[in-house]
Formats: structure tokens, sequence, C-alpha cells
């Protein structure tokens, strides 16, 4: 084939169709540059992203200052593995546990790995501190959880077009129904449990938002039973919900309307996507030294995690959040944008319910959960210059990177307003 250089949109869509494996169904739109909270496709149309690579462009795209933090560091070293120190990896490790409020920090590059990590502390932990006799371990986690796409990660998973015939699963998992205390107390009675895994917040499931004290409650409840409380805050940490975390504990927020759950602090916490601002694959375990002192040398690891390039990365993504006020921003942000769904709600009959925290929003539209509408309205947004997708049921999520104006936010509820009252299926 000759320099591929010009291709259409149709041309790129062709390409994956025909040399990529189908693992996705994804919006007819081919992007090739991004800059704050747009996104261009390779046609020169400009669109407002509303997706935010799922949560992880939170700073927006290429942010310069992540963005010359990785080509800085790209020109001086790359990766060393963990077989050699790094001079970015110990500057990073304190840089981000002081951010977050724990002792320790164990990098890796995905959420799943993230994830996975942390299943594999919690089960060591359960072993050798809580005394739960070998192999004998479990998890609690919640339905329609989403934590990734490893065999062990899916072992917890009860969506069928995620787990159907990728069996035999991993043992050790109890699932409960999320938002229901008493569910988990009753879970919780098994001494051999390890840990509680959750999502703040389900983004799979349709950005589910659960009872104002549920989290508060499982994480009493988890300490009353000696059991971790691992929270998953890979799509609703740095800073999307309106805090620098959803369950924020002593976290380094300066939110000044933090007002939830304030005295939970997750035993284990995962973060991934937004660590990076969207720019590398950077995720994180962190815990306290009781916790965290269970991994020896040996135990688990992975040639990328912590390489120095993640480091400066990560470092540069986290301070912008900081320095922007991002978490302020989503929290007002996240308000208005809620107050004006409301109000078109009151316009059509299209729209059930609106619900999230702070950028992390859905719409819920009033059709049968196995209807295309909520496609065909991500169609027409796209037309109209908003990207947005899907997700299980008929819902369409709309978080847009938290660096977004009052104007630009409103400019992008008139655009979702009059694609709705004009959309006929
Ligand atoms: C895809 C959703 C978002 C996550 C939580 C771990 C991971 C994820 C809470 C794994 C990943 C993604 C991946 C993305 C779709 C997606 C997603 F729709 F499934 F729910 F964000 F909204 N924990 N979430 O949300 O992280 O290994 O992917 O880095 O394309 O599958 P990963």
């Amino acid at each position: 084939m000759a320099v591929i250089d010009t291709l259409t949109s149709q041309d790129s869509i062709a390409l994956e169709n025909q040399y990529g494996a189908q693992n996705y169904h994804p919006l007819p739109v081919v992007l090739s540059r991004g800059e704050g909270v747009y996104v261009w496709d390779v046609e020169g149309k400009k669109y407002y992203d509303f997706l935010s690579a799922y949560s992880a462009v939170n700073q927006g795209h290429c942010h310069p200052k992540i963005i010359s933090a990785l080509k800085d560091q790209a020109e001086k070293l790359t990766l060393t593995s963990r077989a050699f120190y790094n001079d970015m990896l110990g500057k990073y490790e304190k840089f981000a546990t002081e951010f977050f409020g724990f002792d320790k920090l164990l990098p890796m590059n995905t959420g799943a790995e993230a994830v996975e990590t942390a299943i594999k502390l919690a089960r060591k932990w359960g072993y050798e501190k809580k005394g739960i006799p070998a192999n004998q371990a479990k998890i609690i986690v919640c339905q329609n959880n989403f934590h990734g796409r490893t065999v062990t990660i899916i072992s917890a998973s009860n969506d069928p077009v995620a787990t159907e015939n990728f069996g035999p699963f991993t043992p050790g998992m109890v699932s409960i129904r999320y938002n229901d205390i008493n569910a988990l107390t009753e879970a919780l009675k098994d001494e051999h449990v390890a840990a509680f895994l959750v999502e703040p917040i389900q983004g799979e499931a349709g950005v589910y938002v659960p009872d104002d004290n549920y989290i508060k409650e499982a994480y009493a409840l988890c300490k009353s039973k000696n059991v971790l409380f691992i929270a998953d805050e890979v799509q609703t940490g740095i800073a999307r919900t309106g805090r620098l975390l959803a369950t924020c504990g002593n976290c380094s927020c300066e939110d000044k309307n933090c007002s939830r759950t304030p005295d939970v602090k997750p035993d284990v916490l995962i973060l991934g996507k937004a660590i990076s601002g969207g720019v590398f694959p950077v995720s994180a375990v962190l815990a306290n030294d009781d916790i965290m002192e269970v991994i020896r040398p040996g135990n688990h690891g992975s040639t990328f995690g912590g390489n120095p390039i993640a480091c400066a990365v990560a470092m540069a993504a986290l301070k912008v959040v900081k320095e922007e006020h991002l978490a302020q921003n989503a929290f007002e942000l996240g308000n208005l944008f809620r107050s004006e769904m409301q109000k078109l709600i009151k316009e059509t009959n299209l729209v059930r319910l609106v619900r999230g925290k702070g950028l992390l929003n859905a719409i819920v539209i009033n059709d049968t959960e196995d209807s295309s509408t909520a496609w065909n309205i991500c169609m027409a947004l796209k037309e109209n210059g908003l990207l947005a997708k899907p997700t299980h049921g008929n819902i369409i999520r709309f978080a847009p990177p938290l660096v977004m104006t009052k104007e630009q936010l409103l400019e992008c509820v008139s655009i979702i307003r009059k694609t709705l009252l004009e959309f006929k299926n």
C-alpha cells in the first residue's frame, strides 16, 4: 500500500474493519487532533468531546504542561525496568502518596492491571494479616460493576457480553447488590472475606449514583469486620465527580464544597485513566504500610510499571488538577449541567432523567432498553458538533474534560437541547 497520509474518515474506518479485531463498535467519527475540550476529525470538523476517553482526558486534550513533561522525559530516559532504579519513580511516589494521603504506591499501567494488583494485595493481606486459611479468601464485588477485562476481573462481572465463553473463571468472588447495605452486612458474615471492591459511582452501569450514605456505611461495616475497603476510582477519581476523589478521605482536595463522605478513606485506592491526563497509560494502587508491606520482591510487577515517562507525565497531570482547580470546576459545572438538563426534561419526553456527580453525568432516554434511540441521538449530536457515547440500556454518558469553561458548557447544553428537540427517530 502507498504511504498512508491522506486517508478520509471512510478509509480509516474501512482499514479498522478489515485489519482490526472487532472488539468495539465506535461512533463513525475519525479523530486526528485534540486541544482542550475540542477534537477534530480528519475532514477538519470540530467537536466538543463529551466522553474524554472515558474520563481519562480530564485535564483536556494535549495539555501543554503534560505534553511538555512527556517530551522532556522522552528525550532523557524512557524505560529502565524495575531491575534498576530510575531517578523519577521515587520522586513520583513521594509526590503521589502525599497528594492522595497514603504511605505507599504500587505503579502499574492500565486500570485493569491496577484492579488485579489490588485483588492480589487484598488476598495476600487476608492470608498473612487477617489469618484467612490458605486459598479461601473471598472478595465481595457488586452487581453491574465494571473493573476491567482480565479473566480474574470478568470473574466478578455479571455482564454476559463480557463473560460468555471466557470461562473457566477465577473463584473467590462474591457478588452482591450495589447500593444495598443489608446485602453487604450479610456477605460480611463470612470470615473468609478479605475485601470489598466497589466503584463509588458505577460508570458502565449508566452512571449509577448510590444513596448518599452508602459508601460511608459500607466503609464503616468493612472496618468493623476487618475487611479491606477497596475503592476503584479509575473512572471517578482525579476530580471527575467534583472532588479529587469520590471517596474523599485524607486527600489534599481543596474543594470548598466538600460535603460528602468525609470520613471514608479507602484501605486500597485504585487509580488510572486521568492520573496521566490520558497522555500515557498510568495506573496505581495506593495503601498504607500495614497493607502494602505484604508485597515483597518477586511477588508482583510489570516491565513498564513505574517507567520514567509515566512518572513525569503523572506528576505533571496531577499538578494541573490542582493548579486549575479542576475539582471545583467539575463541581460547579456539574450542578449547572444537571439543572439545565432538568429544564430540558420538562420540554421533551425523550429524556426520562439526568443523574451524576460533578462532570460524570448521564441522561436516561425514554425508550426500551434494547432500542437504538440513544445511539441515534448520539449520531445526531455528532452532526451538531458534540461527541458522546451511549451505554447499557439506552443511557447517554456525558463526561467532558474538566477544563471546560461555563460559556463552553452552556454552548454544549444548547447543542444537546437543539438536538433533542429536533430529534426524530
Ligand atoms: C473500554 C465503561 C468507562 C473502569 C473502572 C477499571 C477500569 C475501568 C471503574 C479498567 C475502565 C472503561 C474502559 C473502556 C470503557 C470504560 C468505561 F464504559 F466500561 F464503564 F470508563 F465508562 N475500573 N473503564 O471504568 O481500566 O483497563 O480500561 O484502563 O473501552 O473498555 P482499563
